[in-house]
């Protein structure tokens, strides 16, 4: 439901604020929750307002408490380490006025954090971005990586676990409930012809080979704010799906997200491709950080992270449009389809690769 501006007003007035608020509006492009700039009396944005998509995120408690351990958590480090300018560099969420860290206003969930000054953020990457959003993720990852295992939830339970991916797209697939199995049954084969190699973490976590981390779980270029005056990183956003999970969660998304030439929905897919210039960058800086904690299993596994996570994108937008378009919000009737087969494409080429890109993590 839509909010007036009033209304709006009315639940930022819920917030413990500095300075008269005056209006709110649209800002960035989730796919999930809606994200407001708030403007005060005198012109200026200092802080975001966002709604949580509690169909998506069914416990915001859980949600809301993994987020105030992560940010304390990174601000401990980030003093440890004598670094300044620290607000700059971790989200800072602003109480109720009852102290809690969200708002319930009778339909909806709302938080306010405060806004980072003087920072860009990238739809696009370049090399040199992705090594600098390679070094970031890696070190969020190796900043979480001595919380205790049990400290934080699932915000949504087995969210990149595979094997449930494929459980929920087989009961779209039999269920059919949208009446679109027949215009996709291709894709379909094309998935399960896969399915068995996409669920290595699984297996090898059941023989305990490997074990879980804490994953932002969505390394987007564009979850990471940049310093306008100095181009490195400043701060990784979008913390709502941080949690304990498999380790090519990281690597994989950036890759899928970063390292493709064309867009995520892309019509046309020629201009689908692996970029690998991007993914070598993303790699190189990711592993800077992440070798402190990575085991050489894990680090053998880095390229088929691109490929996995590309796989399970592949799988859950598919899985969506079979569902008749219930979970990501879609901008034309057959959005779904057309991100499904983009992410297709890019798989296929990922999977043209895959030696090449192999032995580019040998060499690191
Ligand atoms: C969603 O809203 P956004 O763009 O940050 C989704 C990711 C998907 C992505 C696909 C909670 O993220 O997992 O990879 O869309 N987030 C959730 O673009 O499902
Ligand atoms: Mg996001």
């Amino acid at each position: 439901m839509a909010k007036t501006k009033e209304q709006l007003l009315a639940i930022l007035s819920q917030f413990q604020l500095e300075g008269t608020m005056v209006d709110a509006q649209p800002f960035g492009n989730g796919h999930i929750n809606d994200t407001l700039k708030v403007i005060n009396d005198k012109g200026e944005t200092p802080y975001v307002l966002q709604r949580i998509n509690h169909q998506i995120f069914t416990n915001v408690e859980m949600l809301q408490e993994n987020i105030r351990i992560v940010t304390e958590h990174i601000r401990k480090v980030l003093e440890e380490r004598g670094e300044k300018d620290i607000d700059r560099k971790v989200l800072t969420f602003l109480p109720t006025q009852a102290g809690k860290n969200y708002y319930f206003d009778g339909d909806s969930y709302w938080r306010v954090c405060l806004l980072i000054p003087d920072c860009v953020s990238y739809e696009a990457v370049t090399p040199e971005l992705a090594y600098e959003a390679g070094k970031a993720f890696g070190d969020f990852q190796s900043m979480l990586a001595d919380l205790p295992e049990g400290t934080l939830g699932e915000t949504i339970p087995n969210f990149h676990n595979m094997e449930f991916r494929l459980q929920q797209f087989r009961e779209a697939v039999a269920a059919d409930s949208a009446g679109r199995l027949d215009e996709v049954k291709e894709l379909v084969q094309e998935i399960e012809a896969r399915s068995e190699a996409m669920c290595v973490q699984e297996r090898l976590y059941r023989e305990g080979k490997l074990r879980k981390r804490v994953n932002h779980c969505d390394t987007k270029v564009n979850n990471m704010l940049f310093d306008v005056e100095t181009g490195k990183v400043l701060c990784v956003i979008d913390l709502d799906t941080v949690m304990p999970g498999f380790v090519l969660s990281d690597i994989g998304d950036f890759i899928r997200t970063g390292a493709n030439t064309g867009a995520e929905d892309d019509e046309c897919l020629a201009h689908v491709e692996v970029n690998l210039p991007i993914f070598e960058a993303y790699t190189r800086g990711y592993m800077e950080k992440a070798k402190t904690f990575l085991t050489p299993l894990e680090i053998s596994l880095l390229p088929y992270g691109g490929r996995l996570l590309t796989y399970m994108q592949t799988v859950r937008f598919l899985t969506d449009y079979l569902n008749g378009d219930t979970y990501y919000k879609i901008h034309s009737p057959k959005h779904n389809l057309i991100r499904t087969k983009a992410q297709f494409k890019l798989l296929q080429s990922l999977e043209a690769h895959a030696e090449e890109m192999d032995a580019f993590v040998q060499t690191l």
